[in-house]
């Protein structure tokens, strides 16, 4: 049985393990190696230490490459969601934003899906989800890995705006909404007499909201007023995010 055994002088002794017989052993030098560089350190303990900051170089490009990549795979896949109750106005709004024009909708029973893009350039998929009040119990299904929520209101009905502030609370009070922005918005400005969006961010009870950067806009899905602020804001809560 061959064995390497290590001399601090830099010099390598090279050793044959001889197992007589009644089971004792002897070592017997069979050569000697000298290694170049400092002879504190011995070619084997320099080459372990050069091997081990190798490894761990590796693994380090390796971990970076991975949080390279999946930074870069979320810039090109944003996800924002798009919550409210039943008749605020989230398709009508959605296709408004999409195409300019504002379609007759029928409640959505799902959700809604479409990619857009922000005035600064981030593209982003949007999905409308169904308000009604049996399909709320599937919002959660939607919040795991998105970027920016956006609660839309109808700014014409205030009989339920406890029952929409609820839901944005139940909605927050989920662990995927952990440090994720909110874009609120008080849609259908356009009717006469609509809650403007300073009354409605004085109504607001901040509760879940207080630990989100959360903005608030009024709009008009039908008009298309306040859309592109819409956009313009959802960009700079997206850029926050990255
Ligand atoms: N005047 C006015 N009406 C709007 C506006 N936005 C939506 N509406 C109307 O509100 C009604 C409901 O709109 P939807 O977009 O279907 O509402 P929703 O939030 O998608 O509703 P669910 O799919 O049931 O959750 C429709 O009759 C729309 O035409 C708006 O800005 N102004
Ligand atoms: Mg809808």
């Amino acid at each position: 049985m061959n064995s390497i055994k290590k001399g601090n002088d830099g010099v390598r002794i090279v050793a044959a393990i001889l197992q007589h017989r009644d089971g004792s052993q002897q070592a017997r030098q069979v050569g000697t190696e000298k290694r170049q560089g400092p002879s504190f350190l011995s070619w084997e303990l320099r080459h372990g230490i050069s091997e081990g900051v190798a490894e761990a170089a590796f693994f380090c490009c390796i971990i970076l490459m991975g949080k390279l990549i999946s930074k870069c795979w979320r810039k090109r896949d944003v996800q924002v969601i798009m919550l409210g109750l039943d008749f605020a106005g989230k398709s009508t709004l959605l296709c408004k934003l999409k195409s300019g024009q504002a379609v007759e909708t029928c409640p959505t029973v799902g959700f809604n899906v479409e990619s857009l893009e922000t005035p600064c350039g981030i593209s982003f998929t949007l999905w409308d989800v169904g308000g009604q009040d049996s399909l709320r119990a599937s919002w959660p299904n939607y919040l795991e890995d998105i970027d920016t929520l956006v609660f839309v209101f109808d700014s014409t009905d205030t009989a339920r705006l406890a029952e929409a502030m609820a839901a944005l609370e139940e909605a927050l009070s989920h662990p995927c909404m952990a440090g994720i922005p909110v874009l609120l918005l008080a849609n259908k400005q356009d009717v006469p007499g609509a809650l403007a969006p300073a009354k409605l961010r004085e109504m607001l009870q901040l509760g879940g909201l207080a630990r989100h950067h959360w903005m608030l806009q009024g709009c008009s899905a039908h008009t298309g007023q306040g859309l592109q602020e819409v956009l313009a804001i959802l960009g700079m809560l997206l850029q926050g995010s990255e």
